[in-house]
C-alpha cells in the first residue's frame, strides 16, 4: 500500500460516510476521512430499530469481493437455498431460489458494519472520525463543517464529498435547496415490527436454510436465521391495524387468527411482551437525481434511493453502486469532473428501476399474495423458466443472481411478459378453433352429451344423505 504523505502519492482528500465505499477508495489510494454522526458502534452497546438482518445476495457479494471481504462475511451468514411457505393450516412448503447451490445469505447487519469499519481502519490511508454530525458544506470550497456532541465545531476541507449516510441523509440536504434536482420521498401505509424467535432444545425452531414466509395479503411476515440460532421474524402490516392490537391478549388473538403456527415458536409470553417493547418501524422510498453536485460530491446507497425492503435489494443495491462508480473510476482515470455526471447517468435508471420494484413487489403482495397464491406464481415461473432456460427467467433471479442492470432486468421482464400473454392468448385461441374444427369434423352423438335426468336425480340424492 503506498503512503499517503508521500510527495509523488498527491492523492485527493475524499470525505466518506459509510465503510464499504471508504474501502473502495482506500484501495484507490485516496487520503480518506470517514465521518460518522454516532459513536463508534464497535464499543457502543445501543441497539437501535434498524433491521437486524439483511438479505446478501450477488450484486452485495460482488462488492465485498472487490475489497477482499467476501469470505469473512459470508463465513458469518447463513445460506437460505429456498423460502418456506407457511399456509394459515400451518403446512410448510419449500420454493427454491435457484438451482441446487444457489442461495442468498442471512447477514447480520450489525456484525457487517463492524467488520467493514475495522477493515477500512486497516488502510494506513484512512481516518475514521467518529461523533461527526455534518452540519454544512460549501460546493465552492469543499469545506465542511461538523457539530460535535461536545458542543463544539470543527472544519475539514475535502476534494470528494461521498454521502453514503442513509435514508435521512444529511449530504442530500445539500442538494435540496439547489436548482434542477430532483426529490421524491414516499412513506407506505405499512410498519415493520421484529419479534424473536428463541432456539428450541438449543437448535433452531425452524428449519435454519431457509427464507421463511407468511404472506397473508395485508399482512406478512417473514422470518431470517440468525447465528445464535434464533430468528428474527419481521411483521409488516398497516399502521392503523398496528395501532388496533392495544394489549397482550389482542396480540395472541391477532396470532391466532393470521400466525397460529407462530406462537409456540416465539413463545406466547414473549410475544405480549415484544410487541410492545417498540412501535412499529416506518419505510420510506426515496428517488432523486441526478447524484453529484459538479465534481465534488456524490450520494450513493439509501442517500441516492432508499428502497422498501420488499424485495431484499436494498444493501444489494447500495454496495453496487461501490462497484458501478469504480469501473467508472477506472474509465476516467479518477477525473472527478468526468467521473462524477457518468456515474448518475448511468446509476440513476438502475436505481430508480429497483425502487420502482421494490413497490411495485409491495402493492402486489400486499393486494393478493396469500401462500396459494405466491406458490402458484412461483412454480408458473419455475416451470417456463425449466421450459425455456434461455428465454423466460423469473425476475427476482436477475435480480438477485446476475448483475443484470436492474432497468435491464425490468425491460426483459416486461418483455417476457407479454410473450408469455401472447402465448396464453394463442394457446387460447387455438383451443378454441381447433376445439370447433374437431365438433364440425366429428358432430357428437349429443344422447351421449346430454347427462339423463334420472342419473342427476340420483346424484343428488346421494349428495344430500351424504
Ligand atoms: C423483506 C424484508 C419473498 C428481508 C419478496 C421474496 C425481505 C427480506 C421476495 C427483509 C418476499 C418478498 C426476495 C429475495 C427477499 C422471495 C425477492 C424480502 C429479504 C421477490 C429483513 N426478497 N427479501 N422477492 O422471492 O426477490 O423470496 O427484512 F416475501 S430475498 Cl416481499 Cl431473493
Amino acid at each position: 500500500m503506498e503512503d499517503p504523505s508521500a510527495p509523488q502519492a498527491q492523492k485527493k482528500v475524499v470525505a466518506v460516510v459509510g465503510a464499504l465505499n471508504a474501502c473502495f477508495f482506500a484501495k484507490r489510494g485516496f487520503q480518506v476521512e470517514v465521518f460518522e454522526t454516532r459513536e463508534d458502534i464497535r464499543s457502543a452497546q445501543t441497539v437501535r430499530g434498524r433491521s437486524i438482518n439483511l438479505a446478501l445476495s450477488l450484486r452485495g457479494r460482488q462488492a465485498l469481493k472487490h475489497v477482499g471481504m467476501e469470505d469473512k462475511i459470508i463465513s458469518k451468514g447463513i445460506p437460505m437455498n429456498a423460502r418456506m411457505i407457511h399456509s394459515l393450516s400451518g403446512k410448510q412448503s419449500p420454493i427454491p431460489y435457484g438451482k441446487k447451490g444457489q442461495y442468498i445469505l442471512s447477514v447480520d447487519r450489525a456484525n457487517l458494519n463492524k467488520e467493514l469499519l475495522t477493515e477500512a481502519e486497516k488502510y494506513p490511508n484512512t481516518k475514521l472520525n467518529f461523533d461527526h454530525k455534518l452540519q454544512d458544506w460549501s460546493a465552492e470550497t469543499g469545506l465542511m463543517t461538523f457539530a460535535r456532541s461536545d458542543g463544539s465545531k470543527t472544519q475539514v476541507q475535502v476534494d470528494l464529498m461521498v454521502g453514503c449516510d442513509g435514508a435521512f441523509s444529511a449530504v442530500r440536504k445539500q442538494f435540496l435547496r439547489r436548482s434542477r434536482f430532483n426529490y421524491s420521498q414516499t412513506y407506505i401505509p405499512h410498519g415493520y415490527m421484529e419479534l424473536t424467535m428463541p432456539p428450541r432444545d438449543g437448535e433452531f425452531a425452524m428449519k435454519p436454510n431457509f427464507l421463511h414466509i407468511w404472506p397473508r395479503n395485508t399482512f406478512m411476515m417473514i422470518a431470517l436465521p440468525n447465528l445464535d440460532k434464533t430468528f428474527t421474524c419481521t411483521l409488516f402490516m398497516p399502521f392503523e391495524d398496528f395501532e388496533k392490537v392495544t394489549t397482550g391478549d389482542e396480540v395472541i388473538e391477532f396470532f391466532q387468527k393470521y400466525f397460529p403456527d407462530a406462537i409456540p415458536l416465539i413463545g406466547a409470553d414473549a410475544l405480549r411482551r415484544d410487541y410492545f417493547r417498540l412501535p412499529a418501524q416506518a419505510m420510506v422510498s426515496v428517488k432523486c437525481s441526478p447524484y453529484h453536485i459538479d465534481d465534488r460530491c456524490v450520494l450513493m446507497g439509501d442517500a441516492a434511493h432508499a428502497v422498501v425492503p420488499f424485495y431484499g435489494q436494498g444493501m444489494n443495491a447500495g454496495f453496487e453502486d461501490c462497484i458501478v462508480f469504480d469501473e467508472i473510476m477506472n474509465q476516467f482515470a479518477e477525473d472527478f469532473s468526468s467521473v462524477l455526471p457518468e456515474y448518475s447517468r448511468v446509476r440513476v435508471p438502475d436505481d430508480h428501476a429497483i425502487a420502482d420494484l421494490a413497490m411495485y413487489n409491495y402493492v402486489e403482495m400486499r393486494a393478493h399474495v396469500n401462500s396459494k397464491w405466491f406458490l402458484f406464481r412461483k412454480h408458473v415461473d419455475n416451470a417456463l423458466h425449466f421450459l425455456m432456460p434461455k428465454t423466460i427467467i423469473p425476475l427476482y433471479t436477475m435480480v438477485t443472481f446476475t448483475r443484470t442492470r436492474y432497468h435491464e432486468a425490468v425491460q426483459h421482464w416486461r418483455w417476457q411478459q407479454k410473450v408469455i400473454n401472447r402465448g396464453l392468448l394463442l394457446g387460447a385461441a387455438g383451443a378454441v378453433v381447433g376445439g370447433s374444427y374437431l365438433l364440425v369434423k366429428n358432430p357428437p352423438n349429443i344422447n351421449k352429451l346430454l347427462t339423463p335426468a334420472e342419473h342427476i336425480w340420483t346424484k343428488l340424492v346421494a349428495l344430500k344423505s351424504s
